[in-house]
């Protein structure tokens, strides 16, 4: 077997190894974060569930950290009671990124994690198999102990080689992005493989995994070996480890090979991540700003890294360089080893350890800037200026450009001799565990809104279709995400007010007055974050299905909890035969029992075929009006 195939048998309650079939399998982890988490403990709450079924779940505060008004502090607040009282851990602000934190002090190898943040996969770099889904699903594992997937394909990445001293593990996943796209690796696990594995620290395998999610990848991982077990012993952690490999003759369902001494430094250029250019294509271009952190590239290795190519040197006079330690951990060890003393005196500016300017939570750049940031997401106005040109690069060549003020490669020799401490700092004083806590009082302030709950589909359904969009739309393009509304995802109704506002500023005045619609969409529909408010704030504003040509995983499962119908097309032309402003009808229930059917268009008097290809559970979902429903009807468990 594969070791995907390993971690999911050991976990299975339902169904069989077969890609493509319904599977059940037992969570032992979950975390959530503060934008989504809000959504998550509300229906943990609906669910009424008392004290969570796992073994560990933790809430982070990483993501709202701006407290301009109530509203963060409120929802902190709400998060922190909420959680207690049902025996999850809590991680304070100020303690760090929930993927970088979550790999320091609780991911355990051969264990499965499912968190409400597209990046949990960066838990398959010490051998987890931890995936992203929406925040329903998530409170679902912690009520149940369960996630409900369907068995994915298993693909081979095998390494050979050893890194050139100016790659890193970015330029490593930059260069599968360039190969397999953002849609490769939807339906697929991206199992690492090889000799070059042992070459790679757990922190490298875990950019690699994280940013593995911008392929669409249901999730990625490393085998568990010698190098796992000496981060967890440095962390304090050895007792949780636990050798994990495929075996010998193990069987893929695809299979590529990448040479890591081949790999050079690589950008993805505006706007997506698969638009992949060489840094030496781009030498000499002007930059206004560099922002190094986030949840893919925040780790002590990272920032070791960054500290070196600063050191005595100082930043361009025209560059901006803000750097992001993941985890209060890094922050103290750089602290401890003298790297953010090279990286202050170069004069960057250190912000807090938290997800910051790569969620737009502060740091958006100036008009027409040109951006250089260690991220793993350069979408569209992602960044809070929508006129900005985003690169995402290595922590190499975004520390060699800053000093540069140009597009820089980095040096193909010196950095070498980083290496990473035998024992970390450990300090755990950020945590609430939950054993500390009786009798907490859930704390709800007024920015905590009722979640909008689908409708039961009873008789043909005829809608407009308020709009159509192009392929690859984002769940940033669906709900966009930044300083000014990220504190309002405990309030659905006024989020919707901004639904789908980078590509038609009128969708969602237009789909209120024509009293609910039909969304159009291209290849690769919803991908990126895992935010169920890219279906809620449809809902809520009265879409009833989306017709695509595809679909990102977690997002058509946040669609159909929210009973929202997402059919794909039959044919390719079927896309053609559609416009915004069109009226179509479609018999819901005949749709679901059918796995599809005959969308009229009645403005262009034709019919188009769509299939809907749902397991029974999803039937019986979609046929309640959602996943609440569903539930409270005793439909499903
Ligand atoms: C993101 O990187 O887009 C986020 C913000 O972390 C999201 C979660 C969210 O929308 O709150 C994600 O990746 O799932
Ligand atoms: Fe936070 Fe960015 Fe990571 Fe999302 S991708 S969890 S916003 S650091």
């Amino acid at each position: 077997m594969n070791l995907t195939q390993k971690l999911i048998e050991s976990h299975l309650v339902k169904g069989e190894l077969t890609a493509g079939t319904p599977i059940v399998i037992s969570i032992d982890q979950t975390l959530t974060q503060d934008s989504t988490g809000t959504m998550a403990y509300l229906q943990l709450e609906a669910l009424g569930a008392d004290k969570v079924k796992t073994k560990r779940s933790v809430a982070y505060i990483d993501h709202n950290m701006l407290q301009s008004g109530f509203e963060n502090a409120d929802d902190h607040a709400y998060i922190q009671s909420v959680a207690l009282k049902h025996g999850v851990f809590v991680s304070k602000p100020g303690n760090g990124i929930c993927h970088q934190v979550h790999l320091e002090r609780f991911g355990a190898p051969g264990q499965t994690l499912v968190g409400s943040d597209s990046h949990t996969p960066t838990g398959g770099g010490i051998g987890m198999f931890a995936l992203g889904a929406g925040g329903l699903d998530v409170a679902l594992a912690m009520a149940k102990g369960t996630l409900n997937l369907t068995m994915p394909k298993v693909v081979e990445i095998r390494l050979t080689g050893k890194l050139r001293a100016n790659a890193t593990a970015k330029d490593v996943i930059l260069e599968v992005l360039r190969r397999l796209t953002v849609k490769g690796g939807v339906g697929k696990v991206m199992e690492y493989t090889g000799d070059g594995v042992k070459t790679l620290s757990v922190p490298e395998r875990a950019t690699i995994t994280n940013m593995g999610a911008e392929l669409g990848a249901t999730t990625s991982v490393f085998p568990s070996d010698e190098r796992t077990e000496q981060f967890l012993k440095a962390q304090g952690r050895a007792e949780v480890f636990v050798p994990l490999s495929a075996d010998a003759d193990a069987k893929y369902d695809e299979s590529i090979t990448v040479d890591l001494s081949s790999i050079v430094p690589l950008a993805a250029a505006p706007h997506m991540p698969d638009n992949i250019a060489e840094i030496k294509e781009l030498v000499g271009k002007k930059i206004d700003q560099v922002c190094i952190g986030s949840c893919t590239d925040s780790s002590l290795l990272t920032m070791l890294k960054v500290a070196a190519a600063l050191k005595g040197k100082k930043v361009h006079p025209d560059v901006s360089l803000t750097v992001s330690p993941g985890s209060r951990q890094v922050l103290t060890m750089m602290s401890e080893l003298g790297a953010l003393k090279d990286i202050l005196d170069s004069g960057a500016r250190v912000l807090e350890c938290a997800c910051g300017p790569c969620i737009g939570m502060g740091q958006s750049p100036k008009t027409d800037a040109v951006s250089l940031r260690t991220f793993n997401r350069n979408f569209y106005a992602r960044s809070g200026t929508a006129s900005a040109n985003v690169y995402l690069v290595s922590p190499l060549t975004a520390a060699y450009s800053a000093v540069a003020g140009v597009f820089t490669v980095p040096p193909d020799d010196g950095l070498d001799g980083i290496t990473l401490p035998e024992i970390y700092d450990v300090n755990d004083n950020l945590i609430l565990d939950p054993a500390d806590f009786k009798d907490v009082t859930v704390v709800r302030g007024p920015n905590i809104k009722p979640f909008p709950v689908g409708e039961k589909p009873d008789g043909e359904i005829r809608k407009t279709v308020t709009v159509k969009t192009g392929d690859n739309i984002t769940t940033d393009d669906i709900m966009p995400s930044n300083a000014k509304l990220l504190p309002f995802r405990s309030n659905v109704p006024y989020l919707s007010n901004f639904c789908l506002s980078t590509v038609d500023a009128e969708f969602a005045e237009r789909t209120r007055r024509a009293g609910g619609g039909i969304i159009i969409g291209g290849e690769n529909y919803g991908q990126g974050s895992s935010r169920e408010h890219a279906a809620l704030a449809p809902l809520s504003l009265g879409i009833r299905a989306v017709i695509a040509k595809s679909f990102a995983r977690m997002h058509r499962d946040n669609l159909i909890n929210s009973g929202i119908f997402p059919f794909t097309f039959k044919t390719p032309d079927g896309y053609d035969k559609i416009d915004a402003g069109d009226e179509l009808e479609f018999d819901p229930i005949a749709a679901v029992e059918n796995g599809g059917c005959a969308v009229k268009n009645i403005t262009r008097g034709c019919d188009i075929q769509v299939t809907l290809e749902l397991n029974d559970r999803q039937k019986k979902i979609l046929l309640s009006g959602g996943t609440i429903n569903a539930l409270k009807d005793g439909v499903i468990d």
